[in-house]
């Protein structure tokens, strides 16, 4: 059995994503006794969801977890629901794609939004208790991160998994040294800001966690 893991490649003016280096760092790693698949997605709006369904289709996963950048969020957020709108807010994909007030699916009885299936409550208090700094969102914003949840939940629904494979979004901080980096063009030693950050392993930590949770709250489920 495979836990799927995904991450975002550097996008924007990001030259690091802390959800990539986490999804090639967990990639091969036992985590609940079942084995990681780890795989970076390319932030484009075309060609991130493909990558998505030819990874469900080859590891036939047993939870799916997706995950990317939120700069200037100050912890691990945990996404409840994706959204069925597509804009960039101003940042280009990679491939320069620029989506505005667009719809992912413009079918008339395509769904507005799509719920999380991981237990978020259960794995936000999870990681709180484990002292990582961890919140529900409510809105995983309308970039590719919201795409990825709203399309690969679409996707479960017509393979007929959406009720057996948990499947939700991860957004995560900057580092450490990403935001240090970040500040060295910015104003902070005049007194401007520095983003909030959490080191790499304790990110990859809570990765791990909501793996956990959302294993053994599927086995007590089933
Ligand atoms: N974060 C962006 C897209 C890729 C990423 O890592 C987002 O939050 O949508």
């Amino acid at each position: 059995m495979t836990l799927l893991l995904t991450g975002y490649e550097p996008f924007g003016d990001h030259d690091r994503n802390p959800s990539g280096e986490i999804a090639r760092k967990l990639d091969g790693e036992t985590v609940a006794d079942r084995e990681v698949v780890g795989h970076v997605l390319p932030v484009e709006f075309d060609r991130a969801s493909d990558e998505m369904e030819a990874l469900l289709g080859d590891h036939d996963p047993e939870v799916v977890v997706a995950t990317g950048l939120a700069a200037g969020r100050t912890g691990v957020s945990v996404e409840r629901v994706g959204i069925n709108v597509a804009d960039c807010a101003g940042v280009p994909d990679n491939a320069d794609a620029e989506p505005r007030n667009e719809r992912i699916r413009g079918e008339g009885d395509a769904p507005a939004a799509y719920f999380a299936t991981l237990p978020v409550v259960e794995v936000v208090s999870a990681l709180l208790e484990s002292g990582i700094p961890a919140r529900v969102s409510n809105t995983a914003g309308t970039h590719l991160c919201n795409n990825i949840l709203y399309r690969t939940r679409a996707q479960l629904e017509a393979d007929d998994r959406g009720a057996d494979v948990p499947m939700g979004f991860v957004h995560l901080p900057m580092t450490p040294e990403g935001a240090a980096e970040k500040a060295q063009d910015g104003e902070a030693t005049s007194g401007g800001g520095v983003e909030p950050s959490l080191p790499l392993e304790l990110q990859a930590e809570a990765v791990r966690r909501t793996f956990e949770v959302t294993a053994s709250d599927r086995e007590t489920g089933s």
